[in-house]
């Protein structure tokens, strides 16, 4: 079961309002559509000055008594959408019907009915269209055979969101018209094969338990190992959590000059938009070019092409790179590093390598979800304490100060961070970052964040609990002194039956050296889905919570 909630919220103006009319819910597929209720089951027609869709039918008299008969009843009250061709005024005008974005993964077969009347000079075609507004013809009509209701049918898969465009273009005003009703959607293949799932998280790794599917072969050379080091300044902590394991290549300890071994991801089915994202970090290069390369093997590694390759880029930051690619064969992912000669060489780290469907870029387009900050664009739902209104600062870059806070921001090691600067501060000095109201919980919830405390002053970092209505803060969760030059991921699992505030307090420490910051703070529902043992014992608040003392 669920509940679809509509939340409304004024803005400050005085005579703000909102309003809410006609709430349809109807069952089956959204791309679906028989035109016979008047609200077109979310299709739009894309005006033009001169060719449009209409609906027609209903018995609505219309003057051009050519039009037909529905093909829902087979009757003049019957609906359907058509394009006429009378007022077409340039050559290869073209009237488009969208359909709703798909919002769920389907695939299967995309069936309608269209009916051609004086089929000369008339082209229809089916397209997909991305959120990037990329476009993909799915169908085109054969020279129709016949004047009355034709069945088509196309496979259809949609693993991210698209729209389809039901597309008429005239190459003359005499074209006559087109007619289409009845668009249906089964989630098997036309020809009656079941679609193939595949899952994108197979060829996803973290690298915390092991390879996940990834695989080598060490005919080159040592390969890539899989390590967990105490950070340093030459060595960082893994992207995922700061203290877990990521993979290493060292060129220096080849066994060929600057070459090795590849690193393959599982095969990925063709034909289908993928978005890979990976971070990486390089150490000691001398020159960088092409130090990490990432290629696309087809399945028997005929087919071996570059699709990214490092360049010159900051060295000892966690660094995204985002792949959107699409192959008309299976193939597999390849990670190479290699350097051109001893000298040069280096380590190459890598951590966090997802595959998801679609384009990378489609993703960046909604902004932060309501329970996610990344600090890319603004505060999103933080903001800061009225009476320390210069504690944090939203930053790119590292600090100012050095020996102490981030090299890069946690994202994408080139974003947005917020960071206390101790140089602008005393010691002892807090600074309050707030959360907007949250709703009570539902159960628990778990809260995560990336901070960064490194510098030999380091004050403290606190996460507190407010209640709507209480001048309390809970402690739930806190950090006192350096924990590492790298960034270090924060669980909290809490529960409130109340509105609350989460708040992130920082406070200076002893020496300049005392910079603290953090990135990436998610909120989601439901128990934490790892909880580390260190962590669990400053999780939960509870009553007594406040009484441990450090
Ligand atoms: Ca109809
Ligand atoms: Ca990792
Ligand atoms: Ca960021």
């Amino acid at each position: 079961m669920r509940k679809i909630v509509l939340e409304g919220i004024l803005g400050t103006e005085t005579f703000a309002s909102i309003a809410i009319f006609e709430i349809k819910i109807s069952t089956g597929y959204c791309i679906e559509c028989d035109f016979e209720e008047n609200h077109l089951c979310g299709f739009m027609n894309r005006w033009n000055p001169n060719v449009n869709w209409f609906v027609g039918g209903g018995n609505i008299g219309n003057s051009q008594s050519i039009l037909p008969k529905d093909h829902t009843f087979r009757s003049e009250f019957g609906h359907y959408m058509y394009v006429d061709s009378l007022y077409v005024k340039h050559f290869q005008e073209v009237a488009q019907l969208v359909s709703p974005k798909t919002l769920t993964p389907m695939s299967g077969c995309l069936s309608f009915y269209y009916q051609v009347q004086q089929e000369t000079g008339i082209v229809f075609t089916i397209y997909t269209r991305d959120v990037n507004g990329f476009y993909e013809e799915l169908w085109k009509a054969d020279r129709p055979t016949s004047n009355d209701w034709l069945l088509g049918e196309v496979d259809f898969s949609a693993p991210y969101p698209m729209e389809v465009i039901f597309e008429v273009a005239f190459s003359s005003g005499k074209g006559g018209y087109l007619a289409l009703d009845d668009i249906s959607f089964s989630p098997v293949f036309c020809s009656n094969q079941t679609g193939t799932s595949f899952n994108p998280l197979q060829a996803s790794c973290t690298f915390e338990d092991n390879f996940c599917h990834f695989y080598q072969d060490y005919k080159d050379g040592p390969g890539w190992s899989r390590i967990k080091v105490k950070p340093n300044a030459y060595r960082p902590g893994d992207h995922t959590t700061g203290t877990g394991f990521y993979l290493l290549a060292n060129t220096k300890f080849t066994s060929q000059p600057g070459y090795i071994g590849r690193l393959y991801s599982p095969t990925l089915p063709e034909n289908l938009q993928y978005c890979l994202r990976f971070y990486y970090a390089l150490f000691g290069f001398f020159k960088m070019r092409d130090s990490l390369a990432v290629y696309i093997f087809e399945e028997n590694h005929i087919v071996q092409e570059k699709i990214w390759s490092v360049s010159e880029t900051p060295q000892r930051v966690w660094t995204q790179a985002e792949i959107t690619f699409k192959k008309p064969m299976p193939c597999k992912v390849v990670f190479l590093s290699w350097c051109r000669n001893f000298w040069d060489c280096g380590i190459v780290a890598l951590d966090d390598i997802s595959v998801n469907l679609g384009s990378c870029h489609s993703a960046d387009i909604p902004p932060d979800f309501p329970g996610e900050c990344t600090f890319e664009k603004n505060e999103c739902a933080f903001t800061l304490h009225p009476r320390n209104r210069h504690g944090w600062h939203r930053r790119r870059s590292p600090t100012p100060t050095s020996y102490t806070g981030p090299t890069g921001d946690h994202t994408t090691g080139v974003g947005h961070y917020m960071y206390i600067e101790a140089s602008n501060m005393i010691y002892g000095q807090k600074a309050q970052l707030i959360s907007r109201l949250l709703r009570k919980t539902f159960g628990h919830q778990c809260l995560t964040f990336f901070y960064h405390m490194y510098g030999r002053g380091t004050g403290l970092l606190n996460v507190y609990l407010k209640m709507h209505g209480s001048k309390k803060e809970i402690l739930i969760w806190r950090r006192r002194g350096e924990q590492s030059i790298s960034w270090l991921r924060g669980l909290i699992e809490y529960t409130c039956d109340k509105s609350h505030q989460i708040i992130f307090e920082a406070i200076r420490g002893i020496s300049i050296r005392s910079d603290i910051a953090i990135d990436d703070i998610s909120f989601q529902r439901g128990p934490c889905k790892e909880m580390e043992e260190t962590i669990l014992q400053s999780s939960g608040y509870s009553a007594d919570f406040n009484e441990i003392e450090y």
